[in-house]
């Protein structure tokens, strides 16, 4: 059940007011499961009421799911591109309403929540020229009149499992590549920010209900908390668990996932860096250290959260960040010029004061960090940004924590900034800003950064879709979105094609009678 507010913007969307937690395909019905209460972090109104789904449920879907993969894998990769050509055109034509919603439900900003939904129009384009595009290799053979080649195949229901703070671009990512590499999707979204998923299973379901050639069960959403997500990462129905989020819930997932020997694909923590160097720009340098640490209130998995300025010009930095920082807009994400939207629920605001707590005793000096009570809507986790100078070697600064806290530090030389910024167990998103080419092209190579993003003049966050998006070590190793990531959807298979009427056998080997 919706509320009333949350009603007038679904019905924008020309689908049912009354969605429910479970649906296959354009069937949705109700979850058996626990009550769930949709609050928006705006000024914590309940905005929708649902029974969650249960691990039956998730049962059900892949039955259906892998009942759509047998028709759908025999689709020309092409047509299922023309679906999600489809798919695109319809999000393009909801994108402000889609916002609104994202906004609403999740906290961020208008232009941020505009550019999530863009972020879903440009992978479905993306996906559309893949989907003639999914190469495989003709390889020398040793062998005469023999042909090496290889083949991607689709590879089987997708589950996909996706964050609050990123409702429904994660969504897209997984879920447009699988559909052009033949594969339906089972996607659990944060039970935090379920309303805009509903929608996006909507509006995409209804344009798979058009077309023919798309089975039932290609697409389905279940509305759940973490056992429906275990359920999920347990089903060897799913050979491909894809899942978005904290390391523990990562780290579950893949051990779950292991034990049966499906794949894992991970996009968990990033305690992301930036090196400022003597001669950065220094325009720049503030403007993207504003955008990456408190966009999207620090809640991106590439905000940045961890800075490494050269001591001549650390203070000048500071004092500027200090500045910017206590003129930020901070208020509903929905009014026009408001930078800065809440945090997504009290559990995020107590964390951030603890992580305070935690570096004011390891020695940090803080900045801003507080509630703000004034001119925001009431019942909202809204803070101002916080800026913490602290020693780089403050255990605090090997933490991940979801909310807009910037650790600055000091450096005296490239190479031990390098390494105090790899001095961390995440490996997502880092950046320099620099003038100097030695400088840059070092942070790019195998002596640079051990990210899985690495920039030049350009902060942390704001990744374009057509990147392979991803990083190393507890991030999880896993590439979503652009470039090749489409290959951990498909299986390969390598074909040897003997057309002689011989039978030589690899590596010279005789073996005759
Ligand atoms: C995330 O926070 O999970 O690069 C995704 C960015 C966005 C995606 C972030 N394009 O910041």
């Amino acid at each position: 059940m919706l509320n009333a507010r949350a009603e007038s913007i679904f019905s924008k969307f020309g689908l049912p007011v009354d969605p429910q937690a479970v649906a296959v395909g354009g069937k949705w019905s109700k979850g058996r499961g626990n009550e769930l209460t949709v609050r928006s972090p705006v000024d914590a109104t309940p905005i929708a009421s649902l029974t969650m789904a249960t691990s039956d449920q998730v049962a059900e879907a892949i039955a259906a799911a892998q009942e759509a993969f047998v028709r759908w894998r025999i689709v020309p990769a092409p047509v299922r591109g023309e679906l999600v050509r489809q798919i695109g055109q319809s999000l393009r034509s909801q994108k402000s309403n889609l916002a609104e919603l994202v906004s609403w439900e999740m906290g961020k900003i208008m232009q941020e929540a505009l550019g999530e939904v863009q972020e879903m129009i440009d992978v479905c384009d993306f996906a559309v020229g893949l989907s003639r595009q999914l190469y495989g290799k003709t390889i020398a053979s040793e062998r005469p009149l023999h042909r090496l080649a290889e083949q991607w195949h689709p590879l089987g229901p997708v589950g996909v499992i996706s964050a609050f703070n990123f409702p429904v671009a994660v969504w897209a990512w997984n879920a447009m590549i699988a559909l052009v590499c033949g594969d339906p999707v089972v996607w659990k979204p944060s039970e935090k920010a379920p309303l805009s998923a509903l929608a996006c299973h909507g509006i995409a379901s209804r344009v798979a209900a058009e077309m023919p050639e798309a089975p039932e069960g290609l697409l389905s959403l279940l509305i759940g908390d973490a056992e429906v997500g275990k359920a999920i990462a347990d089903a060897p129905g799913l050979p491909l668990v894809s899942a978005t989020g904290s390391v523990p819930m990562g780290r579950d997932v893949a051990v779950r996932v292991a034990s049966r020997l499906g794949r894992s694909l991970l996009e968990l923590g990033g305690n992301n860096g930036m090196i400022v160097a003597p001669s950065a720009d220094f325009e720049l340098a503030t403007r993207s250290i504003l955008f990456a640490a408190v966009g999207t209130c620090g809640q991106r998995c590439t905000s940045l959260r961890r800075l490494y300025v050269h001591e001549s010009i650390a203070d000048q930095l500071t004092d500027a960040l200090r500045s910017l920082y206590g003129k930020l807009p901070i208020g509903d994400p929905m009014r026009e010029g408001i930078l800065v939207g809440p945090l997504i629920d009290e559990p995020a605001f107590v964390a951030m004061q603890a992580a305070l707590a935690t570096a004011r005793e390891q020695g940090g000096a803080v900045f801003g960090g507080d509630r703000v009570v004034d001119d925001v809507p009431q019942g909202g986790y809204y803070v101002r940004p916080a800026i913490v100078e602290i020693q780089a070697d403050a255990a605090i600064v090997q933490q991940e924590t979801f909310a807009p806290i910037l650790y600055v530090m000091r450096y005296e030389d490239l190479s031990q900034a390098i390494a105090m910024h790899n001095g961390v167990p995440q490996g997502l998103a880092s950046a320099i800003l620099t003038n100097d080419v030695r400088e840059a092209e070092l942070f790019c190579s195998p002596a640079g950064s051990d990210c899985g993003i690495v920039n030049v003049n350009i902060g942390t966050s704001g990744a374009e879709i057509g990147g392979a998006f991803g990083g190393e070590k507890e991030t999880g190793g896993g590439r979503e979105s652009g470039s090749d990531a489409w290959k951990a959807y498909m299986r390969r298979s390598t074909n040897t094609i003997n057309y002689s009427r011989d039978l030589p056998l690899a590596q010279g080997i005789q073996f005759d009678l």
